[in-house]
């Protein structure tokens, strides 16, 4: 199937930059970007074509808090985007799962890796927001690899790509995953 184009569902907890790196991506705003965690609430699918010319259509996401903390912020609307990201993984093709450097992976980050696992789902590991790590040297490439690997197991054969979606750095090597 020649015309077949791929989707790639970008998750991952709010806030962490998801919506940033589609954009980096693309090169234009395409999906609002904010400091307000919830920013994104619905799935939105845009284009991208690859340097190669391969094309992708690349779903945006609603970013995803555990349960207990949706359902007792008493807010149908985040509950609704929470069902459609979930939805989005596994309507995709693979996944992007977005995580921010300086936060400590949680829980939540391994549910949502669970998820994409039981889906059966290709997956890349993006550790956004590299520019906040200080002083950074070889060594700092190896420690957080280690972190994500000890606390995302289940996802131990997905490839770690660490970025600065604000600057665009090494957000190109996200899709050359794929
Ligand atoms: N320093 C730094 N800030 C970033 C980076 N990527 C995104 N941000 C900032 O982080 C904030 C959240 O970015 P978004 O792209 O809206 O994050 P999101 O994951 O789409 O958020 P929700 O849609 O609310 O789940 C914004 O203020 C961005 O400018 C990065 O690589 N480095
Ligand atoms: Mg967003």
């Amino acid at each position: 199937m020649d015309n077949y184009v791929p989707s790639i569902a970008i998750v991952g907890r709010p806030n962490v930059g998801k919506s940033s790196i589609l954009n980096a991506l693309v090169g234009e705003e395409r999906t609002i970007v904010s400091p307000v965690s919830g920013t994104t609430r619905d799935a939105i699918d845009t284009e991208f074509v690859g340097p190669d010319g391969q094309k992708f259509e690349l779903i945006d996401t609603a970013g995803i808090r555990r349960k207990a903390a949706v359902a007792s912020s008493g807010s149908s609307t985040e509950a609704l985007s929470v069902n459609q990201a979930f939805r989005a993984i596994r309507r995709s093709d693979g996944v992007t799962l977005v995580i921010e450097a300086l936060a400590c992976i949680t829980e939540q980050d391994y549910k949502i890796a669970e998820r994409i696992e039981k889906e059966g789902k290709g997956c890349v590991i993006v550790v956004n927001k590299w520019d906040t790590i200080p002083n950074k040297n070889q060594q700092t490439t190896t420690y957080y690899g280690q972190d994500v690997r000890e606390k995302l197991r289940i996802l131990d054969w997905a490839p770690i790509v660490y970025s600065t979606a604000t600057s665009g750095f090494s957000v190109e090597k996200i899709m050359l995953l794929w």
